[in-house]
């Protein structure tokens, strides 16, 4: 005989099935899980009236209630997997990227010429085999005059022409100074470049600024000669600025012997366009190196007199005012 908890149980399962097939979603279906088979659901209730049932009849009905838990239980996963993806789809659809939508415009602005003329310079030295430098742009009297063979009464020491700070250090004058911390630090062979901001107190005009950058290049090693010297100059400036004439001048610098300006030949007139020589043995006894073992050259240049040349500007100044009618020139 079925019993009425049988068919009661029946139902419910009929019932509960029907309800969870049509839930539409997820919050609703979680809903049906509580009023099914949740701890005061139906299937709890009904089955709190077992204990009227006589003895012999509980394990069949136990059993019964097991399959209608276990089909809601199955039912409910079915529906809960197909709402998900439902979900996702719809996520998908909402979220469709037009790719023919036209974009948002960023401005994406450009190398400033300074930066762009010591990029290049950087690549050809780093081509044949220099290593990058840098360091502070406030000095010591030390690391900017005093190792590099600059006595105590020569001119560029003067408070003329150097931005000396309160507490007795100054604004580097030069980026030697960066090569002299590198010697102080490393053994030769040293092959570096040194670009960076110098400062010197000139007055401000077409060609002079008080604020400009320096690159310099320092080999130290056994055996190098002023042969090297000429014949690196050479790569570098005909990389440059191509393959033009160029000639040595004898000249005059503190931290060099023998000393020469390099001058380029450019639109028909010679310009003087950098400064160089065979390392003073004084500038390598203070750091340490025994001049009788190591030679070494050294040259400079300026990074703004470069890009005046190359790009035919007029007005040193020019390259700091930020026109963009200038800059986007370049
Ligand atoms: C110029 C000339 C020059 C150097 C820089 C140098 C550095 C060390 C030792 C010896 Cl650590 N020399 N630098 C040498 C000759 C010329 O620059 O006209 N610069 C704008």
């Amino acid at each position: 005989m079925t019993s009425n908890l049988e068919t009661q149980l029946l139902a419910l399962r009929e019932e509960g099935e029907k309800a969870i097939a049509a839930a539409d979603t997820l919050e609703s279906l979680e809903e049906l899980r509580v009023k099914y088979l949740g701890k005061k659901g139906s299937l709890s209730v009904l089955l709190g009236g077992m204990g009227k049932l006589p003895a012999e009849e509980r394990p069949k009905i136990g059993a019964v209630a097991n399959t209608v838990k276990e089909a809601l239980q199955t039912s409910l996963d079915r529906q809960r997997t197909a709402l998900e993806a439902a979900k996702i789809q719809a996520q998908l659809e909402a979220e469709t990227l037009d790719v023919t939508m036209p974009g948002i415009y960023y401005p994406q602005g450009r190398v400033h010429p300074i930066n762009g003329m010591i990029d290049r310079a950087l690549d050809i030295f780093v081509g044949m085999g220099y290593t990058v430098a840098s360091g502070p742009e406030m000095e010591t009297d030390y690391y900017n005059f005093e190792a590099l063979n600059t006595p105590p009464d020569h001119p560029a020491r003067d408070m003329q022409d150097t931005f000396y700070l309160p507490d007795g250090n100054l604004l580097r004058t030069h980026t030697s100074s960066v090569q002299i911390r590198y010697m102080e630090n490393e053994e030769p062979p040293i092959r570096i470049v040194a670009p960076g901001r110098v400062y010197r107190r000139d007055n401000v005009d077409a060609t002079h600024a008080a604020v400009f950058h320096q690159i310099e290049l320092l080999a130290i090693d056994e055996g190098l000669t002023f042969t090297d010297l000429k014949g690196t100059i050479k790569v570098f400036l005909q990389a440059m600025f191509g393959e033009l004439p160029i000639r040595f001048r004898a000249s005059y610098f503190p931290f060099t012997e023998p000393s020469a300006e390099v001058d380029l030949q450019w639109n028909g007139r010679w310009l003087e366009v950098m400064g160089c020589g065979m390392v003073d043995p004084n500038v390598l006894k203070a750091v340490g190196y025994d001049p009788e073992i190591y030679t070494g050259f050294a040259a400079g240049f300026g990074v703004e007199r470069f890009a005046m040349v190359l790009h035919q500007l007029d007005d040193i100044r020019r390259v700091y005012a930020s026109d963009l009618r200038f800059l986007r020139q370049f």
